[in-house]
């Protein structure tokens, strides 16, 4: 018989074509004549939403049985980047639809840049959400992302006279090929009023909460696909309506206004992600986001384990809810409402299933950044929730009692509320005493966690704590971001590395290979050549693809210490005017990152950047051996360029500070070498690599301490460093500032006097050890050794290692086979 392709999912060629003409014309409403380069985009992306659909509805046919474990992820943030080009890897189709819209007259490429990223999540934390989510899939393990649709993603950033400006991310625009709004599954989430106590019919003692307000939470689905399985796992985010009825009320008694109003007021609870990372300020909506997103995600996770007939009592035996830091940690108190007040479980019970059920993700030490809530603002938003809080509380407090009597200062370090003038809600308190599982992101990062930040939970219940090392997926971050280069692995040790991202060890026997070490070296300056044509393109700035590629992009931060880098480069410039005819290594420095827009000295470290590059890139004296770039509005799509074509990836965190960092692992997997800090995950690249291949400065963490209790204090570095007081003097005086000599004054002032990060300190350490990395480059053979051998050894960080780490230790999950239905 004639074998036809189905249109929607047929792979051959032909049926590509067709199908995406199809497309254009049926959903488009577009044909050649008038179509945009969008319209394409959105036609292929429909043409590949169509394949998907098929494994995505077999999977949850699949998965949703009463033996299931079911991984639930809780994230304020997810940031996943481009769907398209992912998903054609997913599927094993790239090389047949870039043939398709070649034959189409079209250029794949271009296609694929036209998609604006979905930027839910400000950085590391969504972008590990976002791998995590990816491993899920690869490993066929039944999973759930729960999150909030932004309307309004981080924001786009530009550079205006060197200074950051933020621009509203309307990423919803053209509209999301990806998602399926499931408006059927709709949730309820109530807000404010007061609480009532009552006697039920069984005589037992009960509480009603009496909410003032209502708000709507409807379902946005995604599809996460595993790769090259069968399995499509689903994204699931909450938009924020206002309830049917909404003005009926007020529209009656004629006020229209009142009624839109208050449907405006519901619907702001999505609105906009919060572009604040580490330091917080408690705002009223913030935790309006996070209780209306939890909300909904344990209505739905209940309602599928009651569905499949599950009891409650064994919820912790089909879910496991993993918090992404605290953001989502009023979860416990809330699903203790849900199991108590209205499924009418006594606390004893709600409590075990509860602690059984969720576990926590610890994602920073910094004590600035640990969320609290005033118990006003929680009261009258959460009346119910606090009065549980307090329960838990209370019941907390007498087991530590029983455990360590008349030990009141312990009580007081580990209650769940501070006291004080101002009482608070300690969200990592809640999240730690109702979770069975405590991480941290990485082997120090958790040391210090039991050290520091959750000390006294770590000697109440030391078996809840464990490491999971951070990972990141090798399929966007190699396959997809630098094809090259996996072609290059897989032609050498076959393709098993994708999924077992520890066969890339196989490499080492290819260090020496010159031909393989030629091979290696032109893939980098291929992917340089591509980074450099697109700073001329966003910048006007040309820079040279021979020059070492030294390269940071990460959020702001001053504790990630972007302005010693800064020193290290006027450093640099200093020695050049000293004694043009210097032999140097030519070095291309290239920044990216935003600041949070209320993050004054973040902003201004942007600017400096920005001043120091128009100094260095325009002094003759210089003759284009140093470049500076910023480049603006580093983001996902645009980290997937830059990682293929960095040389030297910048970790500079000072120790104690990075909880483990994720785009060092990228760098890394990428043939780029680290200079870096004891800090965060750098800790254990460097164990992989090898210590000879990674390039090593500053105090560690414990040096950090000692130094700051025997009393710090950055002038004597100033004073007995000439290089780095002629950089400090400089940037006080105004050379660097076209003579504004205020502009920097809080930052110079702040090195100075307090410098909570000890630039200073380290200052000497990183600049000898630039200096030796700008030596070590001139020996282009041993270079590329070393880069070969650092991403042959870091296997370990694949998300999906991480991942199998979670479901061992902590979730209990395992694979479920996926059988497509036709
Ligand atoms: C509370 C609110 C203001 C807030 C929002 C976002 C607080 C923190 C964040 C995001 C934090 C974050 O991205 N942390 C990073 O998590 C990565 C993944 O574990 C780590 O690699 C990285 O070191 C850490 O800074």
């Amino acid at each position: 018989p004639v074998q036809i392709e189905d249109d929607r999912t047929g792979l051959s060629v032909e049926t590509l074509k067709r199908a995406f003409a199809d497309n254009l014309f049926y959903i488009q409403g577009k044909n050649a004549d008038i179509a945009t380069l969008n319209d394409y985009y959105m036609a292929l992306a429909y043409t590949v939403r169509d394949r998907l659909l098929q494994r995505w509805l077999s999977t949850i046919k699949a998965q949703l049985k009463p033996e299931v474990k079911v991984v639930y992820y809780l994230s304020a943030e997810f940031l996943m980047g481009p769907h398209l080009g992912n998903n054609l890897v997913s599927l094993g189709i790239y090389d047949q639809v870039r043939q398709a819209i070649q034959e189409s007259g079209l250029n794949l490429e271009e296609l694929i840049a036209q998609e604006e990223e979905p930027g839910l999540g400000n950085g590391g934390l969504g972008r590990l959400a976002a791998c995590y989510l990816d491993s899920l899939a690869a490993l066929e393990i039944p999973a759930v992302g729960y999150g909030l649709r932004y309307e309004f993603g981080i924001f786009d950033q530009e550079i205006r006279d060197g200074w950051q400006v933020e621009i509203t991310d309307k990423w919803l625009r053209y509209g999301n090929p990806w998602e399926i709004a499931r408006p059927e599954a709709t949730v309820e989430v109530k807000l404010g009023g007061h609480t009532e106590a009552f006697v039920d019919g069984a005589g037992r003692y009960r509480v009603r909460w009496i909410p003032e307000r209502t708000i709507v939470g409807v379902p946005y689905d995604t599809p996460v696909l595993g790769f090259k399985n069968n399995a499509a796992n689903t994204l699931r985010l909450w938009k924020a309506e206002a309830p049917e009825s909404f003005d009926f009320q007020a529209f009656n008694l004629g006020d229209y206004y009142g009624a839109v109003n208050a449907k405006m007021y519901s619907e702001n609870i999505s609105k906009v992600l919060y572009p604040n990372d580490e330091p917080l300020q408690g705002r009223e909506l913030r935790l309006e986001q996070q209780f209306f997103f939890v909300s909904c995600s344990l209505q739905d996770i209940i309602r599928r384990h009651l569905y499949v007939g599950g009891k409650l009592e064994d919820l912790h035996n089909s879910a496991a809810i993993q918090l992404n830091d605290t953001h989502p940690s009023i979860g416990i108190a809330e699903l203790m409402r849900l199991l108590v007040d209205e499924h009418n479980i006594d606390w004893d019970t709600a409590w075990q299933i509860t602690q059984n059920t969720f576990a926590y993700t610890n994602h920073t030490l910094l004590p600035e950044a640990l969320e609290r809530w005033p118990l006003s603002l929680f009261g009258s938003l959460l009346p119910r929730h606090l009065e549980i809080i307090f329960e838990i509380n209370r019941r907390f407090l007498q087991e530590v009692s029983a455990k360590f009597p008349g030990d009141t200062g312990r009580l007081a370090r580990l209650s769940l509320i501070q006291e004080g003038p101002e009482k608070f809600v300690r969200m990592a308190h809640l999240a730690s005493a109702g979770s069975h599982a405590i991480n941290g992101v990485a082997a120090l990062h958790s040391e210090l966690l039991k050290r520091d930040v959750l000390r006294d939970f770590y000697e109440l219940s030391p078996e809840k704590f464990s490491n999971k090392t951070n990972g990141v997926t090798p399929r966007r971050w190699i396959m997809l971001s630098n094809p090259e280069l996996a072609f290059l692995i897989s032609e050498s040790i076959g393709d098993g590395w994708i999924k077992n991202l520890g066969e890339l060890r196989e490499l080492e026997r290819f260090a020496n290979d010159k031909e393989f070490q030629s091979r290696w070296r032109q893939i980098k300056l291929n992917n340089k050549t591509n980074l450099a044509e697109y700073i001329r393109k966003r910048t006007g700035l040309v820079v040279d693809p021979h020059s070492l590629f030294d390269i940071q992009v990460k959020r702001i931060h001053e504790y990630k210490r972007q302005h010693l880098n800064v020193l290290y480069i006027i450093t640099l410039y200093n020695r050049l005017k000293q004694n043009p005819e210097l032999e140097i290594t030519p070095r291309t420095f290239i920044f990216g990152g935003k600041a949070a827009p209320g993050y004054f000295m973040a902003k201004l470290i942007i600017k400096l950047i920005n001043s120091v590059a128009d100094v260095v890139n325009n002094d003759p004296d210089v003759g284009g051996r140093l470049k500076v770039v910023f480049l603006p509005d580093y983001n996902v799509t645009f980290g997937q360029r830059v990682y293929p074509a960095a040389e030297l990836s910048e970790q500079i965190s000072t120790a104690g500070k990075e909880a483990s960092g994720t785009g060092n692992m990228k760098f890394s997997m990428n043939g780029a070498l680290t200079i870096g800090t004891l800090d965060g995950a750098n800790v254990e690249i460097r164990e992989e690599a090898g210590e000879e291949n990674f390039f090593l400065f500053g105090l560690t963490t414990e040096e950090v301490y000692a130094l700051k209790a025997r009393g710090y204090n950055p002038r004597d570095y100033y004073n007995g460093n000439p290089a780095l007081r002629q950089v400090i003097d400089q940037l006080a005086s105004g050379v660097l500032s076209s003579g504004e000599t205020h502009l920097f004054a809080p930052l110079v002032d702040h090195l100075l006097n307090r410098d909570e990060y000890l630039l200073l300190a380290d200052y000497q350490s990183y600049v000898e050890c630039q200096d030796r990395v700008g030596e070590a480059y001139r020996d282009q053979e041993h270079w590329t050794r070393m880069s070969i051998l650092n991403s042959a050894r870091m296997g370990k960080f694949s998300s999906d290692r991480a991942i199998r780490e979670y479901c061992e230790d902590i979730w209990g999950a395992v694979a479920v086979d996926v059988v497509l239905e036709e």
